[in-house]
């Protein structure tokens, strides 16, 4: 054997140990990740907003009871519009919503009882309390 093809085999063989050994750091490397999961914590909101439906002509509920400037979900699903909208004016008003939309009006900021009604149906009417 040549000194040639003697240190040709010698390169040779450290470009596999070299490779092999790569191969099996990554290998290692890979099995070693960590593979815990993410905390998957989901928290279903357990809380409701406030909201009022209405619904053949009726609010739903009639009174609500919410707190001091919280948000209200207004929804209606009569095809005729409706609105919710403060007795005393400028308090609080949906507007006239067509079927199926929503609007969110807030609550007024201080404590009582607030009487309210629809707009082009005047005879509907509800109360918010808020406490
Ligand atoms: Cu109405």
């Amino acid at each position: 054997m040549s000194s040639l093809s003697k240190n040709a085999l010698i390169v040779g063989a450290l470009v596999v140990v070299l490779l092999l050994g790569g191969f099996l750091i990554l290998s290692q490397n890979k099995s070693t990740t960590p593979t815990t999961p993410t905390a998957t914590q989901q928290q279903e909101p357990v809380l409701t907003k406030a909201s009022i439906e209405i619904k053949d002509f009726k609010y739903s509920p009639a009174t609500l009871t919410v707190k001091k400037g919280e948000k209200i979900t207004v929804t209606n699903k009569d095809v005729a519009g409706h609105s919710v909208t403060s007795d005393e004016e400028g308090l609080f008003d949906s507007e006239v919503l067509g079927k199926d939309e929503t609007r969110e009006i807030t609550a007024p900021s201080e404590l009582g009882e607030y009487p309210f009604h629809c707009t082009p149906h005047p005879q509907i009417k509800g109360t918010l309390i808020v406490e």
